[in-house]
């Protein structure tokens, strides 16, 4: 018996779409803060592998979904890569700062990010043993560049602005920067593949303010070479691309970087995105998150909706972004319950 979200990245359409959700270990849930706190901070939380096996699972046991995703955080390659990063409470990542050729240049060497990546390994190689045999694991990495829109501002930023100055400053330099992530990135996923990931997924949670070209060049570029090295090494093994708020630039991006699926977000409609993406191949999505915190008959109907627009083709149940802290674990056992008596 193939598990469900494997079929569904295969192409079938399922009579019920298999469900997980983005950020599903997170604060919303009262034990992922207890284990939080028993962590300390949250990049403890990442590197210790037995409490990032414990948050990934804890979402399992409570909602039983059709997958479990990795908990770790996009921000630990740069890390890995030679970059300070610590986290401030109530505000974010914050970085030291890449935004010169030099920089770049001083960055560590691909192979050398096992050093500082290998309890993600370990991580993973708990949660293929301690899963339920249904339940998919799915592994993950930012895409080069949303990774690279922080590694400039040393912190989030609203509209990547540092990043787009540096593409217009010193093009090269930006172009060696997004090298060198790719080939980072391909180094950590293979790594999560050996170690147990059965799918993974591409975060480009920025792809939506590049234009024209640099869109080309720095988000479907990077994921197809990422996604050509990944079926080389490990043929067979599905790739979901999210290159969020890419709009009508969602046409065709799975077939030009060779994706098994991709994410959307909850700026497209789902009839929208039934006729035009759906139709070469996998989509995920595309619930508005926001509806985890409000709940009741939107939510039901909303949901519906969304199930049965993507009727016809292969799709897996997900939200748009990421569910927020202030949201009600009530409401996400209704969104489970209305997909799966749908
Ligand atoms: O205080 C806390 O507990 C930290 C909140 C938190 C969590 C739960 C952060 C900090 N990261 C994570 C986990 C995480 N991040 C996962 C785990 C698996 C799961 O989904 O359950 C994943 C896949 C990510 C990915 C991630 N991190 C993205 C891409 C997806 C997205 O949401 O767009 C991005 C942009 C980040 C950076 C990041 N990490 C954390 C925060 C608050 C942010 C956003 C910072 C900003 O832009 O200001």
């Amino acid at each position: 018996m193939t598990k469900t979200i494997l079929r569904a990245l295969a192409g079938e359409a399922l009579p019920t779409p298999p469900i997980w959700m983005m950020r599903q270990a997170g604060r919303y849930l009262p034990e992922y803060r207890a284990t939080r706190a028993e962590a300390g901070d949250f990049l403890s939380l990442c590197y210790t592998p037995d409490l990032a096996a414990e948050v990934t699972l804890q979402p399992i046991r409570r909602y039983n979904f059709d997958a479990a995703i990795l908990f770790a955080d996009i921000l630990l390659v740069p890390q890995a890569l030679g970059l300070d990063l610590w986290f401030v409470t109530g505000e974010g990542p914050r970085l030291s700062t890449v935004t010169t050729a030099d920089q770049v240049a001083a960055l560590k060497p691909t192979d050398a990010i096992h050093d500082t990546l290998s309890p993600v390994y370990e991580t993973v190689r708990i949660l293929s043993r301690e899963l339920p045999q249904d339940t998919t694991l799915i592994g993950f990495a930012g895409a080069p560049w949303t990774v690279a829109t922080y590694m400039v501002a040393g912190r989030g930023t609203k509209d990547q602005g540092p990043a787009h100055a540096m593409i217009a400053a010193d093009r090269a330099a930006f172009r060696a920067l997004i090298d060198r992530i790719t080939d980072a990135t391909i180094a950590y996923l293979s790594a999560q593949i050996e170690a147990g990931a059965e799918v993974v997924k591409l975060f480009d949670s920025w792809a939506g303010s590049l234009q024209g070209d640099d869109f080309t060049e720095f988000s479907l570029e990077p994921a197809r070479k990422i996604i050509a090295a990944l079926k080389a090494r490990h043929p067979g093994i599905p790739v979901i691309a999210f290159p969020r708020e890419a709009g009508d630039r969602y046409i065709g991006f799975a077939r030009a970087t060779g994706a098994d699926c991709v994410a959307l977000d909850n700026s497209v409609s789902a009839d929208w995105a039934a006729a035009n993406v759906q139709k070469d191949g996998c989509v995920q999505g595309n619930l508005d998150p926001r509806h985890m915190v409000t709940g009741g008959a939107d939510l039901v109907a909303e949901t519906r909706r969304i199930v049965d627009a993507f009727r016809g083709g292969p799709h897996i149940f997900n939200l748009g972004h990421g569910i927020t802290p202030d949201a009600n674990p009530d409401n996400v056992a209704l969104m489970i319950e209305t997909v799966r008596g749908a």
